[in-house]
């Protein structure tokens, strides 16, 4: 275990790095692969390798069940899932989405030719805001996409509010919430729709994978039409269609991660809670943990550096982390407005969007594998320790090395 007693232990000033590989945000959690290597067998045996299949066709029916919603459509990834949903409710001109979130929700919108407008987050929940949503609303506007950011709910009530008094679809973004629950009712039966993504980074990965669940029976079957190119038959088609289908392989993969859920949320709970435990003494070192009343998918470490009390700026950190081995991630840095081609636009954003500058500031994810002794995060914590008692000094040396 790497021991921190002087500047010259720090990798950034030539030690060797706290870690030999890289600890990465995002980690995949693969239990259980036997089960994941039959299930290819069963697929090879069949020949039936994509198109809808019976694997795949089992994994929405559990997926559905453990949202607690009537249909699950799979994609093939979660960004074309969000457009494919944009398409199904055939929405038009603005739609509100949140700055603070990953770039794919902002895209999925511009991909259409739609146009994202921006709406800040709650400073507390991370998760859009109401109020700023509303402020957001033009005659143009046909949707809201709330985005439970790293597994938090969004407030469901006063954006339900908001999208029937200006007769908006309310649709969610729910690419990293599988397995939260708000309230009682478990993230996916919210609004008309909701959006998963099972990338390889999510709790519940499928290599790559997009989920869309509804309660409604006629969006679902759209879906299901348009991720097929449109088809009702070998040689009939009913609409404009895009190939979304996800592949067997990717299900088969899907469905053995789902089996073994409750095992990856325990281990993330591991990781979380020792985090938690560790850093939260550290002066300035905020651990973020979610605020919707509900069950977390422990997924994401997220903490807030406030730089006057800890000594070093979120982007110091950052980089003496990475040094070290330690892929901290400035999710959502610096904020989609501020990403091309969204940064181009003549509107004041940032005006508008305090709250998304003050988390694109101070917000940093940690690690969470390969992390297979607990131990490794008392490294983290130990250098982060270290970095806080010697601020002053570090920063200075840092600053002749940047
Ligand atoms: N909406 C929201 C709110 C989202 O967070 C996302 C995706 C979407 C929509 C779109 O869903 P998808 O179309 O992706 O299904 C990653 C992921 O690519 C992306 O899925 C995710 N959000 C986003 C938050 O993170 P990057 O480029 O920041 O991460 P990446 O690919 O560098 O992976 C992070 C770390 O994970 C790597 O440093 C190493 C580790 N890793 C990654 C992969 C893929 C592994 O160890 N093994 C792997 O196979 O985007």
């Amino acid at each position: 275990m790497k021991k921190f007693v002087n500047l010259n232990s720090l990798a950034s000033f030539g030690a060797p790095p706290a870690f030999a590989s890289p600890l990465v945000v995002g980690f995949p959690q693969t239990p259980n692969r036997d089960k994941f290597y039959e299930r290819l067998e069963v697929i090879f045996s069949r020949n039936c390798l994509t198109n809808n299949g019976p694997m795949v066709r089992d994994l929405e029916t559990k997926f559905a069940e453990s949202c607690g919603v009537r249909y699950a459509s799979a994609f093939t990834n979660g960004t074309v899932a969000l457009q494919t949903l944009i398409r199904a409710l055939d929405l038009k001109g603005e739609i509100i989405v949140p700055s603070f979130s990953f770039i794919g929700t902002a895209h999925a919108v511009s991909w259409l030719g739609l146009t994202p407008v921006f709406a800040d987050i709650n400073k507390y929940t991370c998760t859009i805001e109401p109020e700023s949503v509303k402020q957001a609303i033009t005659s143009k506007t046909s949707a809201i996409i709330g985005v439970h950011l790293f597994g938090n709910c969004c407030d469901i009530d006063n954006l339900r509010r908001i999208a029937d008094k200006y007769n908006l679809r309310l649709i969610f973004d729910a690419a990293q919430a599988f397995g939260c629950s708000c309230r009682g009712s478990m993230i996916g039966s919210f609004g008309e729709a909701e959006v998963f993504s099972l990338h390889a980074t999510k709790v519940l990965h499928g290599f790559e994978g997009g989920m869309i669940t509804t309660q409604t029976k006629e969006l679902h079957d759209r879906l299901c039409l348009l991720r097929n190119f449109g088809f009702t038959h070998y040689d009939r088609v009913e609409s404009i269609g895009t190939n979304a289908k996800m592949t067997e392989p990717a299900a088969a993969m899907a469905l053995t991660n789902l089996e073994n859920f409750e095992d990856i949320r325990a281990h993330g709970q591991k990781i979380q809670e020792k985090y938690s435990r560790l850093l939260s003494e550290i002066p300035g070192i905020q651990v973020w943990s979610q605020t919707s009343e509900g069950q977390s998918n422990n997924r994401y470490i997220v903490i807030l550096v406030a730089e006057k009390e800890f000594g070093l700026s979120r982007d110091q950190l950052y980089a003496l982390c990475h040094y070290e081995n330690i892929i901290a991630r400035r999710y959502f840095y610096p904020g989609c407005h501020r990403m091309a081609p969204y940064n181009s636009r003549k509107t004041d954003d940032d005006h508008k969007l305090q709250n998304t500058l003050w988390w694109a500031e101070r917000c940093l994810v940690l690690p969470n594998g390969p992390l297979d002794n607990l131990s490794d995060i008392e490294v983290i914590t130990n250098l982060f320790w270290f970095l806080h008692a010697n601020a002053a000094e570090v920063k200075q040396e840092l600053e002749k090395i940047q």
